[in-house]
């Protein structure tokens, strides 16, 4: 039985056209009609949805919609909810859970994974003036009641990210601890939920971090790590049984919002790619051998691009880009053609000022569809692909 995180695939390639045509509201550059025949859905909330995860948390098959929601005022307090999937692209009320007291700092960061061993996903949860970083532990019914607290290296975490540094089969832990660093900092899991302090190191650009990768970039077998922040994109190449290993160097300059590895150019080499709010453009640093990169490639998306994710929108198995535009309320979609080059890029209109994205098959056909948060708009909205009809 697999132990962990969710495993979508896809089983079709057939293309539709005949998708909305979008345009920005202020400016910046225009996509091309969205290729992939999407039908948008918007769901309302009573709060306002800050980030998004996708996954099947609540025991069934059908991917769930984990929402994180920042208060409207200082009365209010800031809540982690489910939207439970139904497998059709609806959702019934899940579980919500108070996470942050009224009149608290902003910016409890979610990541999910099985770090209990028990084969569902659990909720960590960083930043939480309640209990600094701690993890959920789904009891397997979509109920998160078992708390527990690992707070080491202060509570102000940036993004954090799940990931097997060891190969132990526990997960571990990476993130940028901002208050009294900036550290990078990354715990050991214990197989039980709880993590334990294996080492920091000194960030220089950790104050302006804003999300983490990890993954494998140089075929050691030892996942790398990766930091977006405004001043460049960060790489740590880890070593196979190095007791730490989070010694960063900045292999580009600029100013950078989200993170992600992945093949985006077909040739089974493991890419960097990430988001430029300033430049409006989304950058491909492509592998030109194992963990060996070759010039930045950039390509122009909609306005302010902010949060990414990369997955096969298309159903070609390789790799596409899909992020959110915070100046101009879409979704960009950058499509690989699988030879190293992208499809012009298109847009779709969602809630404005999105604030995350995150990718599932919510409606059970077997294609990738996408979830964008709008707090301004205390809605989400959910675009379903059309590829497989
Ligand atoms: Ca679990
Ligand atoms: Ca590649
Ligand atoms: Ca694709
Ligand atoms: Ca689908």
């Amino acid at each position: 039985m697999p132990r962990r995180n969710v495993t979508l695939v896809i089983v079709a390639t057939l293309l539709l056209s005949g998708a909305v045509d979008e345009r920005p509201a202020d400016g910046g550059s225009d996509g091309g009609a969205a290729p992939l025949g999407i039908t948008a859905l918007t769901h309302s909330l009573d709060t306002r949805p800050r980030r998004v995860a996708v996954a099947p948390f609540d025991g069934d098959a059908h991917p769930d919609v984990l929402v994180l929601t920042s208060r409207t005022t200082v009365t209010e307090s800031d809540q982690l909810l489910m939207l439970s999937g139904q497998g059709d692209g609806a959702f019934a009320a899940g579980f919500d859970y108070e996470v942050a007291p009224p009149e608290s700092p902003i910016g409890v960061n979610p990541a999910f994974g099985d770090v209990d061993g028990d084969s569902d996903l659990d909720i960590l949860l960083c930043n939480s003036p309640y209990f600094g970083n701690g993890t959920r532990l789904n009891d397997g019914q979509g109920d998160f009641n078992t708390w527990m607290s690992w707070n080491f290296f202060g509570g102000a975490a940036t993004d954090v990210v799940l990931f097997d540094r060891d190969g132990d089969d526990d997960l571990d832990v990476f993130f940028v601890e901002i208050d009294l660093g900036p550290y990078v900092c990354l715990g050991e899991g214990n197989g039980n939920g709880l993590f334990t302090a294996l080492g920091f190191n000194f960030f220089s650009g950790g104050d302006s971090a804003s999300q983490v990768a990890a993954g494998e970039l140089n075929g050691d077998d030892s996942p790398d790590l990766g930091v977006a922040s405004q001043g460049g994109i960060s790489l740590a190449m880890t070593v196979a049984g190095a007791p730490v290993g989070v010694a960063f160097t900045e292999i580009l300059d600029g100013g950078f919002r989200d993170l992600a590895f992945g093949d985006v150019t077909g040739d089974g080499l493991v890419d960097v790619v990430a988001t430029s709010p300033l430049t409006h453009q989304v950058v491909v640093i492509p592998a030109t051998a194992v963990g060996v990169f070759g010039a930045p490639v950039w390509h122009t998306v909609g306005r302010r691009p902010t949060m990414m994710v990369l997955a096969d929108l298309d159903g070609d198995t390789v790799l596409d880009v899909a992020c959110t535009n915070e100046g101009d309320a879409s979704v960009s979609l950058l499509l690989s053609d699988g030879a190293g080059s992208f499809e012009p890029f298109a847009k779709h209109a969602v809630g404005r000022s999105p604030l995350d994205i995150a990718v599932g098959d919510l409606d059970g056909d077997g294609d990738l569809d996408l979830v964008t948060s709008s707090g301004l708009d205390r809605t989400l909205s959910v675009l379903l692909n059309g590829t497989v009809p």
